[in-house]
C-alpha cells in the first residue's frame, strides 16, 4: 500500500478499515438490507406518528373520523410495534457501516460535504427518536421537555434527513443489491478511494461472520423484541408480553389505569351526592343531570376499544349516555360548526379535557359511560362517568367528565 502523505497511525486505521470493508456484514449489500428494513419500519412510524399527532393537535381542515372504530388502535400499535423493532435494525445497521466513518479523506467535494453531513441528524434523530420513544412507553422521564412535541419535531429532521440519504445512496445501494456479495464489497471498498482496495482479498476469513448469519441474528432479534412486547395489544400474544409496561387485561373491571382517582384529586368531588353533569355553552337549553339521571339514560352499549399512546390497548364492553342525546336535550344539532369541550372534574393535568369534532359528537358511540364490562364504572376508571368514543387515543379519553361545553364557530 501506498500512502506516502500518512502518517503511521492512520495508515494503520485505513488498514483495519478496509479489512473490515472487505467483510460481507461491512459491505454496501448488507448495508442496503438493512437500510431497507429500517427505511419500511420508519416510514410506518412516522405516518402512524403524524396520526397520533393529528388527534392530538386537531386541525378544522381535516377532521378525525369516528370510524372505523378501532383504526387508532391498530395504527397506535403499529406506532410502537415499528419503534421497537427499529431498535436492533438501528443498532446492526450503524455496526455495519461504521467503518465507513473512518474514510479518509473524510470528504470529497461539496456535494459529498453535505451528503455526510446529513448524517449528523439522520444518526443523531434517530438515535433520540428510539430512545426517547422507549423511555416514555416505559414511564421514565430522564428530561426536561415536553416529549410529545420533541418526539414530533425531531422525527421532521429525521425523516428530512433520511430522504437525502436515500436519495444519495440509492445508486450504490441499488448496484449493491444487484451484484453478488463479494463484487458489491470490493466496489465498495474501492469507491472509498483506496486503490489498494481493488485487491482481490475479498472473500471473508474463514469462520468469519458471514452476510446471512448476521442479518439471520438480527432478525431474530427483531422477532423476539417485537413478540415480547406487541402482546400489549395483541390479545393472543398477551402470555408472552416480557418488555411491554402493560399487561392490558390486568387492572380494575379488567381494564389498565394509567392516572387513578388518588393520582387525579378527584376521589371527594366524585363521590359527592352533590355532583351534576352540565351540558352549557352555546345551548339552547342549559342541562343539569345527577349520577342517577346518568343511569337512567344510559341505554347504549358498544364494544370499544382504550388505546393508549404508550401502545397498549384493550377492548372493553361500555354502556352509557350517547353525547349526541345530551346535546339534543340542550337544543344543539351537531353542525360542522360545532365542537363540544369535555372537562374532568380534575383540576390540573395535561390530559384533564378533551374535545369532540363534530362528526365524533354525532356518533351515537360517542358516550359518557358509567358502566364498564357489565359492572358500575370503577371510580379509577371516571366515576360517575367518562367519555369514550370510537377511533379515540387514550388520552382523548376523559375521566370523571363533569361538563360539556358546546363551542360555535
Ligand atoms: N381526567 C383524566 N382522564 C384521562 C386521563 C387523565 O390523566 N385524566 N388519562 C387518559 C389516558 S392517558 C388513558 S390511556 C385513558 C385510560 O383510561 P383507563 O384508566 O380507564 O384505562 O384515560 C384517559 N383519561
Ligand atoms: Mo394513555
Amino acid at each position: 500500500m501506498n500512502l506516502p502523505r500518512v502518517p503511521g497511525r492512520l495508515r494503520a486505521v485505513a488498514v483495519a478499515r478496509d479489512e473490515a470493508l472487505r467483510r460481507p456484514v461491512h459491505d454496501a449489500r448488507t448495508a442496503a438490507i438493512l437500510g431497507i428494513c429500517l427505511g419500511v419500519c420508519f416510514l410506518v412510524c412516522f405516518l402512524t406518528g403524524l396520526y397520533s399527532h393529528l388527534q392530538q393537535n386537531p386541525v378544522t381542515w381535516l377532521p378525525v373520523p369516528p370510524r372505523p372504530a378501532s383504526l387508532y388502535r391498530v395504527t397506535q400499535g403499529l406506532h410502537v410495534a415499528t419503534g421497537f423493532a427499529t431498535v436492533p435494525l438501528l443498532l446492526a445497521k450503524l455496526w455495519s457501516v461504521y467503518p465507513r466513518l473512518f474514510r479518509w479523506p473524510p470528504v470529497s467535494g461539496a456535494a459529498h460535504t453535505v451528503e455526510r453531513l446529513m448524517l449528523v441528524p439522520l444518526v443523531c434523530g434517530a438515535v433520540f427518536m428510539l430512545f426517547s420513544g422507549v423511555a416514555n412507553v416505559s414511564r421514565w422521564y430522564p428530561w426536561g421537555f415536553y416529549f410529545p412535541a420533541a418526539h414530533y419535531w425531531v422525527a421532521w429532521i429525521t425523516v428530512g434527513a433520511l430522504v437525502a440519504h436515500v436519495g444519495a445512496k440509492a445508486a450504490v445501494a441499488r448496484a449493491a443489491l444487484a451484484r453478488p456479495g463479494d463484487a458489491a464489497a470490493l466496489g465498495d471498498a474501492a469507491a472509498l478511494g483506496d486503490p489498494a482496495s481493488g485487491d482481490p482479498m475479498t472473500a471473508p476469513a474463514r469462520g468469519a461472520l458471514g452476510r446471512r448469519g448476521f442479518l439471520g441474528a438480527v432478525a431474530v432479534a427483531t422477532g423476539v423484541v417485537t413478540v415480547t412486547t406487541v402482546g400489549q395489544t395483541v390479545s393472543p400474544l398477551r402470555p408472552l408480553t416480557l418488555f411491554a409496561q402493560r399487561r392490558p387485561d390486568i387492572g380494575p373491571q379488567g381494564v389498565p389505569v394509567n392516572r387513578s382517582a388518588v393520582q387525579a384529586g378527584v376521589v371527594d368531588a366524585a363521590g359527592d351526592p352533590a355532583f351534576r353533569l352540565r351540558v352549557t355553552g352555546a345551548v339552547t337549553r342549559r342541562v343539569e343531570l345527577t349520577g342517577t339521571d346518568l343511569d337512567r339514560l344510559a341505554r347504549r352499549e358498544a364494544e370499544l376499544p382504550i388505546a393508549c399512546v404508550e401502545g397498549w390497548s384493550t377492548s372493553a364492553r361500555w354502556r352509557g349516555v350517547p353525547v349526541a342525546d345530551l346535546l339534543a336535550a340542550a337544543g344543539v344539532e351537531p353542525d360542522d360548526g360545532v365542537t363540544v369541550r369535555v372537562e374532568s372534574l380534575q383540576a390540573r393535568g395535561r390530559y384533564r379535557a378533551s374535545e369532540l369534532n363534530h362528526r365524533q359528537a354525532g356518533d351515537l358511540d360517542t358516550m359518557l359511560a358509567v358502566a364498564l364490562n357489565g359492572e358500575r364504572l370503577d371510580l379509577d376508571h371516571g366515576y360517575p362517568c367518562r367519555l369514550i368514543g370510537p377511533n379515540r387515543a387514550g388520552v382523548l379519553q376523559t375521566k370523571w367528565v363533569h361538563e360539556l361545553v358546546v363551542v360555535r364557530a
